[in-house]
């Protein structure tokens, strides 16, 4: 028996299709379901419901063999223990640096100002910042990034941003891409040394199905 982890919302929603398209249904929906572990018409896969951020977790720790995890989360949590065999092409935005409509980025980064910045995605937001050489004070938050600039918490913040408009109802602005993101299938180490045969079919099924780019 293998598991697969998988938040609620859009990655439930969009691996559901490449698990059909493999011929897996899924026999219970966690929208409307309290149930954490849900069958599958496959007798050897099960899916448990985590948050999307405790993903790697699980898949790290072997608590799930593989899963399904955005790159932001995923760069966040760290890779070790994990194997990335696959670029779903689901589930895809950008990280991004936006600012308050009117905030002349551009020239406050020219000056070598220093930058208060508000994220979840602090690893991210740290790289970034160090590869261009801006000096930033990142203050740590785990929600609604967005209202950060509008009450003076920051300068700016790093946030995923799809279709622009919660930004656009907030006043902000993007100003700079960080990265393209897309959520992955990851795969616990030990397991897909342990177990590959029985690993290989699940693997090809995700390949088959991806789309990435
Ligand atoms: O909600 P929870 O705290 O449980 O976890 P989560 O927010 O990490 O989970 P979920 O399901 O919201 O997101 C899972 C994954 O989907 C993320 O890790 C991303 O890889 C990916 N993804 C794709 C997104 C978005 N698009 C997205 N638009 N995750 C979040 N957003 C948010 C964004 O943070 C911002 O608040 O949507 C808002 C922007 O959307 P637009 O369309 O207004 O630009
Ligand atoms: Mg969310």
């Amino acid at each position: 028996m293998l598991t697969l982890a998988l938040s609620k919302g859009r990655i439930f929603e969009e691996t559901m299709p490449m698990l059909e398209r493999a011929g897996i249904r899924v026999k219970e929906n966690p929208e409307t379901s309290r149930k954490l572990i849900i069958e599958t018409s496959h007798p050897d896969l099960r899916i448990i419901i985590v948050r999307a951020s405790d993903v790697p977790t699980y898949v790290q720790f072997g608590g799930a063999d593989l899963g399904v995890a955005g790159q932001d989360v995923l760069i966040e949590n760290g890779f070790e223990g994990l194997y990335v065999p696959i670029d779903l092409g689901i589930a895809k935005c950008r990280m991004s640096v936006a600012v308050k409509q009117g905030f002349d980025y551009a020239s406050a980064v020219k000056k070598g100002a220093r930058l208060k910045v508000a994220s979840k995605y602090v690893q991210i937001a740290r790289d970034h910042f160090a590869t261009k050489g801006v000096h930033v004070d990142l203050i740590k938050l785990y929600g609604s990034m967005e209202l950060a600039p509008l009450v003076g918490l920051a300068d700016a913040i790093v946030d995923l941003v799809s279709t622009g408009s919660t930004l656009k109802a907030n006043f902000l602005e993007e100003v700079e891409q960080i990265q393209e993101i897309s959520a992955h299938l990851i795969v616990n180490q030990a397991a897909h040394k342990r177990q590959r045969a029985s690993m290989q079919e699940f693997l090809d099924a995700f390949a088959a199905a991806a789309s990435p780019n």
